[in-house]
Formats: structure tokens, C-alpha cells, sequence
């Protein structure tokens, strides 16, 4: 396929989300070899390269046109989103399983937080201003912003600051800074995000497959099948306890009028309480076996 007909998706080079995002596109199918400059990666079997660029410039490489899929914390989406004048906005697609963490206010040990109001006034340290401004405004605060590109943790330390709002995840380096989380601005995540849809179709129709691929993968994550013997009597007991299954196959045994085999895909993980409580409804043979790829 010649080169404009390809599709192409922006991740990040090295960092948090680097290794998740690319292991997600292997589970899609996607096969590619590294190029020697290791800024994009070729897609062998889809028509479908990798750029592997700063989590920062994934936005504006959507807004541009320059690709037109990217993985990106959900954080620096709305931080980024339409910087320039003109652009089209790059629309999340979905949240994918990796790079949790929160955005959060966190304050000096010690210092008395009585929910959003006790930030009127007070300086805050940050790389996250449009989303902070956005969280302030929407709860009428006034509060002056102190824009930091790093080091956010050490700011009141130096007294640049009264307060922070950084990312959090384990909460250690807040920790380590005597820092005491007191309010969630964002729950972030990484994200897939889309550009302006392709004008041509078979651009397009790779953009949509590779989507519900991805969709495919996150689904199978945390999927089981589930297969069990169920006493007649206990079957609508059964069906409740089993976690996130829609329409479970209810098969008769042979030579045994008491019983029906059940199997299900359930959508969420079967952890062994789950089976205990399907063995105390009175199942049995219960078989518990991952799921490899899904359609839906
Ligand atoms: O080089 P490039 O610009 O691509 O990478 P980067 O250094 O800007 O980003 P990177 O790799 O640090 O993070 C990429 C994305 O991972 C972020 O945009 C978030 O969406 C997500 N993520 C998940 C995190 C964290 N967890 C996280 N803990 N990003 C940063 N942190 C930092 C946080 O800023 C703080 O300094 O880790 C520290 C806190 O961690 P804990 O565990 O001590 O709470
Ligand atoms: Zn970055």
C-alpha cells in the first residue's frame, strides 16, 4: 500500500506509557520493525506506522493532521487540546487500562484544609494550568497560578508556592516532600484519542479497525470463560453470581435431567470467591479459562 495510504499513531517514545502502548498494539496484530532513527516504527502486516514522540505533542500532532490515532494520559489531552488557533480538537476514543494517577491539590503537612474555598487566595504550583484554572473557575475560586514545567513537589518548600496540584500516583513523592493530598482535580488515564476522521475510505476503514481492536484487547483483559455443571433448581442463583455476564448458554447433560451445563464469558475477572459461592449454590466442574480474542 503506498505510503500516503497509510494511517499512522502517535505514542510515547520513552516513559510511563511507552511500553503499555506498544504491547497494546501488538495485541492488535500490529507487527513492525523499529527504524533506524526509532522515531516511527512500520507497520508490516497493516498498513498502519508508529511515531514514537514526547507524550506532549501527541495533541497537536493529532490537531495538525500529522496522525491520526495517539495514546496519551488524559491529563495532558486537556491540558494540550486545540493549543493552536484553528485546530480540531482531538476526540477521546476511550480510556485504556494503563497510566493511572490523579491530579490532585496537595498541601503542606499540617496546614488545615476545609474543602475547595480554603484555596481562595492562595498561590498553587502547577503544569497543569488550563485544567486547574477550568477545576478553580467552575467552583468560583480565586486563586493565583504559578506555572512550573517540573520539580512542582518542591514549590512551597522554596515558598514559590502555598500549595500544589501535580499528578499522584503511589503518593510517595508527596510523601517524601511532606506533602498532604486534600482534593482530586482529575482522575486520569492513558486515553486513545483521534484526530480529523480521514477523508479516504480506506484510511478511514483501518482508523475503525484498529479502534475496535483495541477495544477487543481491553475486553479480553479482564474476560473469562466460564463453564460449570448447575443443579436445575439453582440456576437463576447461579446466573447472578457470575460477574458481568449478559446471556450466560444453558445446555442440557446427557442422562442427567437434574443438572445443565453453563457456559458464560464474563467481563470481569472470576476471583476465587466468586467460585466458592458458585460451589455453595451447588456447581460443579467448574472450569475458569482466559479468553484470547474477542469481537464484539
Ligand atoms: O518525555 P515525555 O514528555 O514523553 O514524558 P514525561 O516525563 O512528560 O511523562 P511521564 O512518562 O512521566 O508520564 C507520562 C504520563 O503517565 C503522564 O502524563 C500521566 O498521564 C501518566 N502518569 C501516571 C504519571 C504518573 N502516573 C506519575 N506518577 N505521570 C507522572 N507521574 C509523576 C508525578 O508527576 C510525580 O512527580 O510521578 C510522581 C508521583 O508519583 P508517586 O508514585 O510518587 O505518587
Ligand atoms: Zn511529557
Amino acid at each position: 500500500m503506498e505510503r500516503e495510504q497509510r494511517i499512522k499513531i502517535a505514542v510515547q517514545k520513552s516513559g510511563r506509557l511507552a511500553d503499555n502502548s506498544l504491547e497494546l498494539l501488538k495485541r492488535c496484530g500490529l507487527n513492525y520493525s523499529r527504524g533506524t532513527d526509532q522515531l516511527i516504527c512500520f507497520g508490516e502486516n497493516m498498513p498502519v506506522d508508529v511515531l514514537l514522540v514526547r507524550d506532549d505533542d501527541i495533541p497537536s500532532l493529532l490537531a495538525e493532521g500529522v496522525c491520526e490515532l495517539g495514546i496519551v494520559g488524559l491529563n495532558v489531552l486537556l491540558e494540550k487540546a486545540a493549543e493552536g488557533p484553528g485546530l480540531t480538537e482531538p476526540t477521546e476514543l476511550g480510556s485504556l487500562d494503563f497510566g493511572h494517577c490523579r491530579l490532585s491539590i496537595a498541601v503542606p503537612r499540617g496546614t488545615t484544609y476545609r474543602g475547595t474555598e480554603s484555596l481562595a487566595g492562595k498561590r498553587i504550583a502547577t503544569s497543569y494550568p488550563r485544567i486547574l484554572a477550568t477545576w478553580l473557575s467552575e467552583r468560583g475560586i480565586e486563586a493565583e497560578i504559578v506555572v512550573l514545567s517540573g520539580a512542582v513537589e518542591i514549590a512551597p518548600r522554596l515558598g514559590r508556592a502555598d500549595l500544589i496540584c501535580d499528578l499522584v500516583s503511589t503518593g510517595s513523592t508527596l510523601a517524601a516532600n511532606d506533602l498532604e493530598e486534600v482534593d482530586l482535580v482529575l482522575d486520569s488515564r492513558a486515553v486513545l484519542v483521534a484526530g480529523e476522521r480521514p477523508a479516504d475510505s480506506l484510511r478511514a476503514e483501518w482508523v475503525d479497525r484498529l479502534v475496535s481492536r483495541v477495544d477487543g484487547v481491553l475486553r479480553v483483559r479482564e474476560s473469562k470463560y466460564i463453564m460449570l455443571h448447575a443443579p436445575r433448581a439453582a440456576l437463576d442463583e447461579i446466573r447472578d453470581l457470575l460477574p458481568g455476564s449478559e446471556a450466560p448458554t444453558v445446555m442440557p447433560l446427557d442422562g442427567m435431567d437434574d443438572k445443565v451445563a453453563v457456559h458464560a464469558v464474563c467481563q470481569e475477572n472470576v476471583f476465587w470467591e466468586t467460585l466458592e459461592s458458585l460451589k455453595r449454590a451447588g456447581a460443579s466442574s467448574v472450569l475458569v479459562l482466559p479468553v484470547e480474542k474477542m469481537l464484539a
